[in-house]
């Protein structure tokens, strides 16, 4: 029965030793090319995604779980959450070795407690990083800290989180890398030593590198993330996932290759996820645009998941360009309509990423 597979993928996340078993049933029950027609249209996003074996997620922040509105949102129409700051480094480590998990703790406990995913964000990126990590000045140094850090958060939440973003953000536009303390420091084969830690830390979480501005398959920055995937797969680094953060707007618009972009990661072998999608607007060119993003996903196996970058706009980290599904009166807008309707028309269920 499709409608119980949001139960069930709901289930297995607090089964984690289940995931691998259910996630092929999964992909078993439903078929690579089922397509769910009107007849099942499901009413919320999340169990809209779930009838191809998807996720709907958003971005969250623990300090607005005590107000009813949101949590009614989130708990009705999502079914994974990526907490929005509280993972990050100067939120979890501010001092070296001295870790703090209650701002997470909170936000997985409350999706854990819904049957939600979550998702992890983020080990290993240059911003929000506590100013103790910039001034390491030996590459020893660095590795450590990094190391240290991956393996503390992974064996804290172990077996709790679906996906993890290991490394965020590791390219300038120009697909140069950026130059970061990591970089400069360690060198190129940082993001290898992040991936191998954080497989051996929490061997059932999905590994992923995220970004933005690698939506368009030929703009050189997803050329660089294209080569970096490639060498992973031809070498055996740990990779399952390429997270498109899809900050779009109207100098960085949702490309017309995005589709045959997602297709391209994919057929690298690594799953794609949607991971921080923003649409800035209010009418019918939102829903459009949204509607074009969530056709693409819908339009490759390997896309198995779509996270929003928050609920009601007022609380968007660009609040001023309404670029949300929600209303600041958490209503629905025109957008959530046609992202409903683009996940109820189907399309090829999702491929498990390792069986
Ligand atoms: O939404 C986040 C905002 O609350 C923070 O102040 C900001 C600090 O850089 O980070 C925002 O989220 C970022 C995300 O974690 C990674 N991709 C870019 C997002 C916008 O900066």
């Amino acid at each position: 029965m499709i409608g119980n597979v949001v139960t069930d993928t709901a289930r297995q996340a607090r089964r984690p030793g289940l995931r691998t078993a259910l996630v092929v049933g999964i992909a078993g029950v439903l078929g690579a090319g089922l397509m769910a027609g009107p007849a099942d249209a499901a009413s919320t996003l999340g169990a809209s995604a779930a009838q191809t074996g998807r996720y709907f997620g958003a971005a969250v922040a623990a300090h607005h779980l005590d107000e009813p509105a949101y949590v009614a949102t989130l708990d009705r129409e999502f079914n994974s959450v990526t907490p929005e700051n509280e993972m990050k480094w100067d939120a979890t480590e501010p001092v070296r070795g001295s870790f703090r998990y209650a701002a997470a703790d909170q936000i997985v406990a409350h999706a854990r407690g819904q049957g939600m995913l979550v998702r992890g964000h983020t080990l290993v990126w240059h911003s929000q990083l506590p100013s103790w990590v910039r001034g390491l000045s030996t590459a020893a140094d660095v590795r450590t800290a990094m190391t240290g850090h991956i393996n503390a958060l992974m064996s804290h939440w172990r077996g709790q989180i679906h996906s993890w973003n290991v490394v965020n953000e590791a390219f300038q536009d120009t697909g140069a890398r950026r130059n970061t303390v990591f970089q400069s420091r360690i060198g190129d084969d940082y993001i290898e030593l992040a991936f191998r830690t954080a497989r051996a830390a929490d061997p059932d979480a999905r590994l992923c590198y995220n970004d933005y501005y690698i939506d368009d398959a030929n703009h050189a920055k997803t050329r660089a993330v294209f080569d970096l995937v490639r060498d992973f797969k031809t070498r055996g680094v740990p990779i399952d996932c390429v997270g498109l953060q899809s900050h779009f707007n109207a100098t960085s618009p949702v490309p017309d290759n995005y589709r045959q972009t997602i297709e391209r990661f994919a057929a690298l072998g690594v799953d794609v996820q949607i991971t921080e999608l923003e649409i800035p607007g209010s009418g019918a060119a939102q829903a459009d645009d949204y509607r074009k993003v969530v056709n693409a996903c819908m339009a490759v196996a390997r896309c198995t998941g779509i996270t929003v970058f928050g609920i009601p706009d007022h609380y968007s980290w660009r609040p001023y360009a309404t670029p949300l599904l929600f209303d600041s009166e958490y209503n629905k807008k025109p957008a959530y309509e046609a992202v409903l309707s683009a996940l109820n028309a189907g399309g090829p269920g999702p491929v498990p990423a390792r069986s």
